[in-house]
Formats: C-alpha cells, sequence, structure tokens
C-alpha cells in the first residue's frame, strides 16, 4: 500500500460540489481517503483572469502504481466532465497528484512531487492543514516549513 496526497481544484459550475463528486467516485474506485483539508476559495494563479478556485487536498491510501492512479484520476476528470483546455486555464475539476511516498518521478506525463508542492499556495496551504509534518522528498523540509520559508 502506498500514501499519496491529491491536490482538488474547481473554478466552473458547482465547485464544491465537483469537489465532493470526485471524492465520491474515488471511493468508488477503491481508494481509501485517509484525510482530507477543508476547502478554501483561492485567487486564480497562472493565468489571473478566470474564476476563483476551490482547493483542498487528500491523503489517500492505495494498491494502485503512480502511473495507475494517475489514469484513474484522468479518467474521474473525465467522467465529471473536464474538457481539454489551455494551459492552467478554467476547469470543472482537477485532480493532481501531489505527493506519492517519498517518489521522485519527472516524466512527460506525470512529475512527483508535483511543482505546485514547491511554491503555490493554493497547493501548499491545503496539504499543511492535513500533513504538516510530512517531509518534502526533494526539499527534505515540511511542508510547513515550506509554507512558512514563502511568508
Ligand atoms: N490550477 C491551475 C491554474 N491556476 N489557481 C488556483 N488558485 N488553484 C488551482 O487549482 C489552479 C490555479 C491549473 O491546474
Ligand atoms: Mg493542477
Ligand atoms: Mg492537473
Amino acid at each position: 500500500m502506498a500514501r499519496a496526497y491529491i491536490g482538488i481544484g474547481s473554478n466552473l459550475g458547482n465547485r464544491e460540489e465537483n469537489c465532493e463528486r470526485a471524492i465520491n467516485l474515488l471511493i468508488k474506485n477503491d481508494i481509501e481517503i485517509l484525510k482530507r483539508s477543508s476547502m478554501i476559495e483561492t485567487e486564480p494563479w497562472g493565468i489571473k483572469d478566470q474564476p476563483k478556485f476551490i482547493n483542498m487536498a487528500i491523503e489517500i491510501e492505495t494498491c494502485l502504481k503512480p502511473e495507475d492512479l494517475l489514469h484513474l484520476l484522468k479518467k474521474i476528470e473525465t467522467r465529471i466532465g473536464r474538457l481539454p483546455t489551455i494551459l492552467w486555464g478554467p476547469r470543472i475539476i482537477d485532480l493532481d497528484i501531489l505527493l506519492y511516498d517519498d517518489l521522485i518521478i519527472e516524466t512527460p506525463e506525470l512529475k512527483i512531487p508535483h511543482p505546485g508542492t514547491y511554491d503555490r499556495d493554493f497547493v501548499l496551504r491545503p496539504l499543511a492543514e492535513i500533513s504538516p509534518d510530512k517531509i518534502h522528498p526533494v526539499f527534505k523540509k515540511t511542508i510547513v516549513e515550506i509554507l512558512s520559508d514563502r511568508l
């Protein structure tokens, strides 16, 4: 079994409901949810001229390998109605693998830890809420340390 953290975001439609649907579909697909952060409203990052996001993070346990977990997340995004969009553009749902055990993966399809865990508050704040003391495998610092370095 692996422990992973998933970042959830939505800025189209009923944002909270989209996030809940994603969590329910994960559960239906045998993903165990260990912790969930609160949902926070965040200013759009990257492309500023788009609706505000709801962001949250969850801690999960799974026997899926990272690539298979990624495929499941993509399947759930499509199921909820996500359409192809520009990089950093608006989306009904976004499910990103933030951390997966202490793995470091760099392929065109998959970057773990997710780049957002380096410097994006909308990723780090929910993650710090559920997992403040988790050591980031690249920085060798806790999530709270990475976040407070930014303040
Ligand atoms: N996701 C993006 C681009 N910008 N901004 C916020 N606040 N939250 C997001 O989840 C987000 C974003 C593309 O994945
Ligand atoms: Mg994303
Ligand atoms: Mg994504």
